[in-house]
């Protein structure tokens, strides 16, 4: 079942600009971090554009509306689709543009996302997710991938502490918590050129000197 996906050589990485994506559990810092980056860059003279999934555009709002407001269990394939509908449409309109002028791209979450929620975290096979991916503009992978790695205790306390109302993820089980950090590290070992894993649990500061550390080159 964890094998890297036979499909991965139907992706590609942009051509042009870079392609950052953030993924890691809840409150494991990726907004944080995302927003020092961004200042990074633009302290670079390099156009950053920060997104979110899902969402991202008018139709993925909307979509991440619905879906975070759920209040009774969706087949995990109609979760799937409508994560794969938001993506596509801010693939189109934002990611594709921004990078095609030479621009950064920082994501909160992508598709290593739906990989754990949506399969891993349910110890299903990563490879019907990959299938759903491989026609364009889904096909497209990020330069590099920072996986914030934190415990399921300080993922329930960082939560605990924000203390809004649980939406449809959040509401999970703390057993399907504890999978989808299983799942994270499996997928960081399966995609270790791409995914780098960084310690979640360091302060801020520390968290940002070590995804410096592993940007790529532009
Ligand atoms: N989902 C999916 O199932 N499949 C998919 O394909 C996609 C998504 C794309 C979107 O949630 C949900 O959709 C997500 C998975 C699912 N659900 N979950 N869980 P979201 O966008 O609403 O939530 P999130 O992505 O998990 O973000 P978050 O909770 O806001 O966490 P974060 O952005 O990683 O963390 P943060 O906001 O930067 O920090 C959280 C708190 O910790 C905050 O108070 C910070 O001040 C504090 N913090 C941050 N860094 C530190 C350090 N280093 N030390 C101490 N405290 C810190």
């Amino acid at each position: 079942m964890n094998q890297p996906s036979s499909l991965h050589s139907l992706f590609h990485t942009p051509e042009k600009g870079l392609f950052i994506s953030f993924e890691g559990a809840e409150g494991s810092g990726k907004s944080t971090q995302i927003q020092k980056l961004q200042k990074h860059f633009e302290s670079l003279s390099l156009p950053c554009l920060l997104l979110r999934e899902p969402g991202g555009t008018s139709f993925g709002e909307k979509l991440r509306a619905a879906i975070l407001s759920q209040d009774s269990k969706l087949h995990p394939m109609a979760e799937t689709f409508v994560f794969l509908a938001s993506r596509a449409q801010l693939l189109e309109e934002k990611i594709l543009p921004h990078l095609a002028q030479g621009g950064v791209v920082l994501l909160d979450r992508y598709i290593d996302s739906t990989l754990v929620y949506q399969a891993l975290a349910r110890q299903e096979s990563i490879e019907k997710i990959w299938t759903l991916h491989q026609f364009a503009p889904l096909n497209l992978l990020p330069h590099r991938t920072f996986y914030l790695d934190i415990s399921l205790e300080v993922s329930l306390e960082r939560q605990m502490k924000r203390g809004q109302n649980k939406d449809y993820f959040e509401s999970q089980s703390n057993e399907f918590q504890a999978q989808l950090l299983k799942g994270y590290r499996t997928l960081a070992s399966l995609y270790p050129e791409r995914i780098k894993t960084i310690q979640g649990t360091q302060s801020v500061e520390d968290v940002f000197r070590d995804i410096l550390q592993e940007l790529p080159k532009l």
